[in-house]
């Protein structure tokens, strides 16, 4: 059981459950995060040697120096990147929103500011905004975009937090970071893209609840619409957010979401092949989501703009399965079968969807408790199940084959 998977001060707004705001996001169930930055040219390695860790903490792994990080602008340049099809395939994949990074740790811009020139259209040889490029076919295609931003640390900013190596922490001026370079640039994402879905904002740390308060009513004002993660700080988020592939052991009662890797870091690294299978992606979004929250899955573009082919390879498969599934998961709330292990369960108006994962061999699943009149396969032909029900217990008799073995979704006819 994690039941300390989401941190008190990453946690929900009181009163923000009830917000209209949440209402899409809360039928979305499934996002694509995008990790890509600067961290994606050394893809992990510095100078010849592997540096331990996610990808996108390289500089502050290897205590980079400012001047010498800055120079990996000059070696940026995408020219793969293609907004078509990076949103084409979150919506392969199923997934309804996609929050890329702007502006990671590292400080690093991936859009165009006026507050200052460190940014992929001023510092690289690529000079486009990949962000306008993503928020244009986003609006296209129908995928809710949102903006991943490092508020507290900034390793490039003397006065943002966490580089040590260039800068003295104690003679740091944070609030004049947070006031005259973190609202500006917030500021521009909510006014130079269009409708924003959310604001991640993320790793708190130092930052005080007025600051906390100050961001969010930023937001608010000039995007009302605009849900804001609860990695803001403070317990003051419109949701709250789990730790990073931290999934909670039960039902959580709020608005809740779990960012998680498809292998082991965020930005993209060379060597790390320790791809999770699809079957444990698609287990881990049904788990996710019989629980009450979102599962935001990320992906690690390449310093050419290409999305790693192990990535797209499980996430279309993810998709393949939400194509016959899909209505056991969006807009779903959890079931009211729950803490077992071989299966999870979802419910929406009338109807109970028992997730299957192992599929008893001969065939007869057994539930207590739950007023089964009638259960069928959610999958096209939609096959009937014949219910048997004594007492409590009931007996849905199928196959003693698992239709699906990642995932055999039974829809449950329950009476109220
Ligand atoms: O430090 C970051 C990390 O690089 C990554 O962005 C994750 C994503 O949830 N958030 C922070 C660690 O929790």
């Amino acid at each position: 059981m994690d039941n300390e998977a989401i941190r008190k001060e990453r946690g929900q707004r009181k009163g923000a459950r009830q917000a209209p705001r949440l209402d899409w996001w809360r039928e979305a169930r499934f996002g694509m995060f995008i990790h890509w930055g600067l961290y994606a040219v050394p893809a992990g390695e510095w100078k010849g040697v592997k540096i331990p860790g996610i990808g996108e903490w390289i500089m502050y792994r290897a205590r980079i120096p400012v001047a010498e990080y800055e120079l990996l602008a000059r070696q940026f340049n995408p020219v793969k990147f293609n907004a078509a099809e990076w949103v084409s395939l979150a919506r392969n994949a199923g997934q309804k929103y996609l929050v890329i990074t702007s502006k990671h740790h590292d400080g690093f811009c991936m859009f165009r500011s006026e507050v200052g020139d460190y940014n992929i259209v001023d510092a690289t040889p690529y000079g486009r905004d990949p962000l306008k490029e993503l928020a244009a076919e986003c609006q296209k295609q129908g995928i809710r975009l949102g903006f991943y931003y490092s508020q507290t640390q900034d390793w490039h900013h003397p006065d943002g937090d966490g580089n040590d190596w260039d800068y003295d922490e104690e003679k740091k001026d944070f609030a004049g970071y947070i006031d005259g370079y973190v609202k500006p640039q917030v500021r521009e994402l909510l006014t130079n893209y269009g409708p924003i879905g959310l604001i991640w904002f993320d790793t708190p740390k130092r930052i005080t609840v007025e600051q906390s308060q100050s961001l969010l009513d930023l937001c608010h004002e000039i995007q009302p619409d605009c849900i804001v993660s609860g990695r803001l700080g403070n317990a003051l988020g419109d949701y709250a957010s789990a730790g990073d592939n931290r999934i909670p052991g039960q039902v959580a009662d709020m608005d809740w979401e779990t960012p998680a890797t498809i292998n082991d870091t965020w930005g993209y690294k060379t060597y790390d092949h320790n791809w999770k299978s699809s079957r444990d992606l698609i287990r881990q979004l049904v788990d996710i989501v019989s629980k009450g929250g979102n599962y935001l899955l990320n992906v690690g573009p390449t310093a050419e703009g290409v999305i790693p082919q192990p990535s797209v390879d499980r996430l279309l498969a993810v998709g393949n399965w939400l194509k016959v599934n899909g209505e056991a998961v969006y807009a779903t709330k959890p079931g009211p079968i729950q803490g077992l292990d071989w299966c999870r369960s979802t419910a929406r108006l009338d109807k109970v969807y028992l997730h299957v994962f192992d599929w008893p061999q001969d065939g007869a699943i057994n539930l207590s408790g739950i007023p089964v009149s009638g259960a069928y396969f959610a999958d096209p032909l939609r096959t009937v199940l014949p219910v048997t029900s004594k007492g409590d217990a009931v007996m849905i008799q199928g196959p003693s084959i698992a239709p699906d073995e990642i995932d055999t979704v039974v829809v449950l006819v329950v009476d109220h």
